[in-house]
């Protein structure tokens, strides 16, 4: 009796430290260095084996004032815990392109891991890009990839630098990204900020991207995704596409309260000339534009791949509204549509001036819709 007594006293004292929801996992206590130098890949795995086998809503910690090597790091579920947040206060950084170890598809990939959330808030992500750029042909590793994770949240995270996209979510239901800062040089090949393929109802929002290519890109499969307040540039703006190498359907994208500061483009939707698939539902507005070099673009003749089979990329339902601010070259609107054309393009209320004092004007080919209180006109928008 006595030592039934005992046993419940000390299992009472120590139940704190075995509580379903008290956990805590700190990659130091997993082995991590934080030295910038040692691989600290295997520490992380096995902080992330823990924290993702744990009931209730542990928490993995990649604590400040400390750097740490990591090189294709696969955190996978599906995990125990109900919910789970990684916080990360210190640095991570990738090897340089000679010194990396592993597949090459990403630095991090996190994958079916559901009710995710990321705080990044004093962290940093540094992709070294530096080393992989002058090999634009090499199969370059995007910086940190989503993959299946339903009930994402990830917020005040900086990435920097990547091989190639920062950010790439793919299968994705239901995420939100806010206060992400990405900055990549104006001319680092392919670095897209977001990338966005095969994923619904997904939030990015009041982020700033600086990046050689597109801000966000949203691509095949991909059906109601909301862009706000993303200050964008350098870069290739937002984009829709590229679409129709394979049946790529892009759906109910909403882009609004964005500015596009000295961007190669603006608002773009790109489809590959004899592919398959549709971008439908599609709006831009609010739109701020500093010497954007083409702030509006449709392009059904993108790039050079063909397909002998497909029917065209059909566009409709395009919405450009609210508009405001100079174009670099002359070419503010560009609607260049294809043998299929494009359909139900709406231009309301823009006013685009060019500079340096190039005057703007609008282009169509096959084009049809409507246009208001559009300056420069496009009258050559086909009723
Ligand atoms: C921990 O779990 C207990 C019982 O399941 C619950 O009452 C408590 O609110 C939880 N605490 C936290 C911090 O989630
Ligand atoms: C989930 O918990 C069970 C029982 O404790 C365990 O056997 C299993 O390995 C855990 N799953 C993961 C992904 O760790
Ligand atoms: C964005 O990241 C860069 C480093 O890549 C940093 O210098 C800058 O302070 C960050 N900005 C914010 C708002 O976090
Ligand atoms: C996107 O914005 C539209 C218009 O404000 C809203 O109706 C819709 O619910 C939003 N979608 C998501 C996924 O937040
Ligand atoms: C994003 O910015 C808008 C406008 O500045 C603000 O109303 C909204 O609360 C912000 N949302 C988040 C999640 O920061
Ligand atoms: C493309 O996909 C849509 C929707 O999944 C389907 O209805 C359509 O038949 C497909 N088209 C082709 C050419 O495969
Ligand atoms: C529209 O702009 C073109 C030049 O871009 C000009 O030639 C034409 O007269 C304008 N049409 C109207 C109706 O203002
Ligand atoms: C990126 C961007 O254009 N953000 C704007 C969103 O709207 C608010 C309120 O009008 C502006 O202050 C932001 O600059």
């Amino acid at each position: 009796m006595q030592s039934i007594i005992t046993l419940a006293l000390i299992l009472a004292l120590i139940s704190p430290c075995f509580g379903s929801n008290y956990t805590f996992y700190n990659v130091m206590d997993f082995g991590a260095v934080g030295d910038a130098k040692t691989d600290d890949s295997q520490a992380f795995l096995k902080a992330w084996r823990s924290t993702c086998g744990a009931e209730g809503t542990p928490t993995l910690l990649i604590p400040q004032n400390y750097v740490f090597l990591l090189s294709a790091l696969l955190l996978k579920g599906p995990c125990n815990a109900t919910t789970i947040l990684i916080k990360l206060e210190g640095k991570i950084v990738a090897p340089a392109k000679d010194a990396w170890v592993g597949h090459t598809n990403s630095l991090i990939s996190i994958v079916k891991v559901e009710r995710l959330t990321v705080d990044g808030s004093g962290g940093l992500i540094d992709g070294f890009g530096s080393s992989w750029w002058p090999c634009k042909y090499c199969p370059r590793p995007a910086t940190l990839i989503f993959d299946a994770c339903n009930y994402l949240t990830v917020h005040d995270l900086s990435i920097t630098n990547s091989p190639k996209s920062h950010i790439h979510v793919h299968g994705c239901k239901d995420a939100t990204f806010s206060h992400i800062n990405i900055t990549a040089p104006a001319d680092s090949p392919n670095t897209d900020g977001i990338d966005v393929t095969s994923s619904k109802n997904i939030v990015i929002q009041n982020s700033t991207i600086q990046s050689g290519d597109d801000c966000v890109a949203v691509s095949g499969g991909s059906v109601a995704v909301n862009v706000t307040g993303i200050a964008c540039g350098p870069g290739h703006g937002i984009s829709i596409g590229s679409l129709g190498k394979r049946n790529d359907t892009v759906e109910e994208v909403y882009v609004r309260n964005c500015s596009f500061t000295k961007t190669r483009y603006g608002a773009r939707i790109k489809t590959f000339p004899i592919g398959f698939g549709c971008a439908r539902k599609i709006t831009f507005e609010e739109i701020t534009l500093v010497e954007t070099r083409y702030p509006i673009l449709i392009d059904q003749n993108y790039g050079t791949y063909y397909l002998t089979n497909g029917g065209g990329v059909e566009i409709s339902g395009v919405r450009f509204r609210g508009f405001q601010g100079t174009s670099f070259d002359g070419r503010a609107i560009t609607l260049d549509c294809g043998q299929l054309g494009c359909h139900d393009i709406e231009l309301d209320q823009i006013d685009i001036s060019s500079s340096p004092a190039k005057p703007a004007y609008c282009f169509c080919n096959n084009a049809h819709g409507t246009v208001t209180s559009t300056v420069p006109n496009c009258s050559c928008l086909l009723p």
